[in-house]
């Protein structure tokens, strides 16, 4: 046999092997590849082989080196061909039990999040004040004693000011004005009043900060709806209509609403807002006509405009709604729980 026509048929068995081994979709497949090239009987590379002799003695050591590569190569393809389907083989345990792939299986649906419930209670509040024309009004979590106490006419020596009984940032430093931690969203009547003029009727709902003991009922860290109407004419008699719409709108009509007469620093006369719940009466915050002292602290004539303001506590708002118990389940970040609403 002549030395070319070995070689040429080497290159068409390299060809050939790698391109069956390559193809192999299964073990089955993969399984008759190797015994048809590799097969140690009748393999096409052992028929090759036995061309080998054939050759003139000169010939042979190039022939040789030749068929050793050619040999080298297809084994390579057939070991590459058999990792590929185990490693298919692996995947398909780990996604599918092993079981082969169902196409027409129904997929993994993408669950929808949804807005947290304190967030659902906020965004309904101001779309019922909104109603009744109160426009949305804002201020820093972050205060200074101005906003939080004195303008409101909580001095120095006021109980409600001790330090334990609230969040006050350490980072303000000697000398500088001391910042704390709002614990109510009066705060924004002040921020409010000191930036327009009557008449203003606004609400502010937000986070506000106190260092209570944590139960059912209490966490450090709640939500407050204050609203505020300020005008010629204001009376109590407007308070207590807005608030029982207020509360109807959002509980619904068989809601009951009660004053009981109170004490805030800022407004005079004060009341703490009860509403009923069951056969019972809850307190759902405080409310009042605003203090002439706090008009007058920021320039407003005492004498010429009047106005009403309120307080809520808004995880009770949302508790009272959903019948939810416990104050901290609001808190715990658990989807089960808030999955719910
Ligand atoms: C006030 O904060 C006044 N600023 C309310 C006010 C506004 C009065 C305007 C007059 C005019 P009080 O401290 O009572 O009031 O708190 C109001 C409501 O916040 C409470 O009734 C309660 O519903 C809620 N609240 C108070 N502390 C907590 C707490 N630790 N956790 C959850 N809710 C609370």
């Amino acid at each position: 046999m002549a030395l070319s026509q070995f070689l040429d048929a080497l290159n068409a068995l390299e060809s050939s092997a790698v391109r069956a081994f390559g193809a192999a979709a299964d073990e089955p497949a993969l399984e008759s590849a190797r015994v048809e090239f590799l097969g140690a009987k009748s393999g096409q590379l052992k028929s090759v082989q036995k061309g080998l002799g054939a050759l003139a003695s000169a010939d042979k050591p190039l022939a040789g080196k030749r068929f050793h590569e050619v040999k080298a190569a297809i084994e390579g393809a057939f070991q590459s061909a058999k990792d590929r389907l185990a490693s298919l083989a692996d995947e398909e345990a780990s996604t599918d039990d092993g079981g082969p792939l169902d196409p027409t299986l129904p997929g993994t649906p993408f669950t929808l999040g949804r807005l947290h419930p304190i967030t659902q209670t906020i965004e309904e509040l101001t779309e019922i004040m909104g109603r009744l024309g109160f426009s949305l009004a804002d201020g820093p979590e972050i205060e200074d004693e101005w906003h939080n106490f004195e303008a409101l006419n909580i001095p120095f020596d006021h109980p409600a000011r001790d330090p334990l009984d609230n969040f006050y940032v350490a980072a303000a430093t000697l000398g500088e004005k001391p910042l704390l931690l709002r614990s109510q969203t009066s705060t924004v009547q002040i921020r409010v009043m000191e930036a327009a003029k009557p008449p203003i009727r606004v609400i502010s709902l937000g986070r506000v900060y106190r260092p209570d003991e944590v139960d059912a009922t209490h966490y450090p860290m709640f939500h407050q709806v204050e609203g505020l109407w300020v005008d010629r004419r204001v009376t109590m008699a407007d308070l207590k209509s807005t608030l029982r719409l207020f509360a109807t709108s959002y509980l619904g009509r068989d809601v009951h609403i009660r004053f009981r007469p109170s004490f805030f620093p800022f407004t005079e006369p004060s009341v703490e807002v009860d509403f009923q719940w069951g056969d019972g009466w809850v307190e759902f915050g405080g409310a009042g006509m605003v203090d002439p002292a706090v008009l007058t602290a920021v320039g407003y004539d005492a004498e010429e405009v009047t106005g009403f303001a309120f307080g809520l506590g808004i995880e009770r708002l949302c508790m009272r709604r959903h019948q939810i118990t416990d104050i901290r389940e609001l808190f715990r970040n658990d989807v089960r729980f808030l999955r719910q609403f």
